[in-house]
């Protein structure tokens, strides 16, 4: 039998649901807080590997529509996060040649937040590297729903017939639609145990492959991406056999 091939298949993008933070720091005996701001410090260490490994576009589940319901205190420093993540980070996004994208309901985050997520996108509008591609203030549903409401508005406005509507033009009314190829992630991380979508990306993750790890985020390394595409890769490699 001729020898396996070694070479893996590096997903074009990766989305990661980036789970226990609070977990992390009760662990440590620490303040949740805590744990999100070691948490933040790993979206760009993974960041700057996932770039390494040439993936295109890494898709990261900063902050759902649901977390507002948290305690006020703790959404504040969340809020907080994304000016010290681009105070901190922005040479190493820079020197790496990384382009900053933020999708979700941006005009209801403080005007600071909103103003900084916006500069980053700015500043790194220019550049061809990896996609970092934060999802803030994002939930699945309510990204369908105003597609839905944009499509219907289109119809009764004349502009478009409802036998026009295919699963191309829902597509073109998300928030990923930007990506352009690679809207669609090839592989979904979730760390520290639980194995549920909790309104990620819905209509994006229908052909993905899945990977769960007890690994809490802040834990989460290089050699656990690695391992994750490798998974990946293996799978890949399962399903093109029986094509
Ligand atoms: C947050 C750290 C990562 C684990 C998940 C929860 C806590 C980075 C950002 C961020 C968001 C937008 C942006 C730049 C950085 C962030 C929140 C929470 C709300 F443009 N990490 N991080 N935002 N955590």
């Amino acid at each position: 039998m001729a020898a396996q091939s070694d070479e893996i298949t590096i997903p074009k993008h990766v989305a990661i649901i980036m789970d226990g933070n609070g977990r992390w720091a009760k662990a440590r005996h620490l303040p949740r807080v805590a744990g999100h701001k070691e948490g933040m410090d790993n979206v760009k260490r993974i960041a700057i590997a996932a770039s390494h490994l040439g993936i295109k576009v890494l898709t990261v589940y900063a902050f759902s529509t649901e977390n507002w319901r948290r305690p006020t205190d703790e959404v504040n420093y969340l809020m907080g996060l994304p000016v010290r993540f681009f105070n901190h980070y922005m040479p190493d996004l820079m020197a790496e040649n990384v382009r900053v994208n933020v999708m979700g309901y941006l005009d209801e985050l403080p005007a600071q937040t909103r103003q900084v997520t916006l500069d980053a996108m700015d500043q790194t509008k220019n550049n061809t590297g990896m996609v970092l591609n934060f999802a803030f203030n994002y939930g699945a549903r309510k990204e369908i729903t105003t597609a839905v409401q944009q499509i219907a508005s289109a119809v009764a406005e004349g502009q478009l017939a409802v036998d026009e509507i295919n699963e191309k033009t829902v597509a073109d009314h998300l928030f990923t639609a930007s990506l352009g190829k690679w809207q669609d992630p090839d592989l979904l991380i979730r760390t520290s145990g639980e194995e549920r979508l909790s309104n990620f990306l819905l209509w994006q993750l229908a052909y993905s492959e899945f990977v769960f790890t007890d690994v809490h985020w802040p834990d989460f390394t290089s050699r656990d991406l690695e391992k994750a595409v490798q998974t990946f890769s293996h799978r890949q490699r399962r399903y093109g056999g029986l094509k």
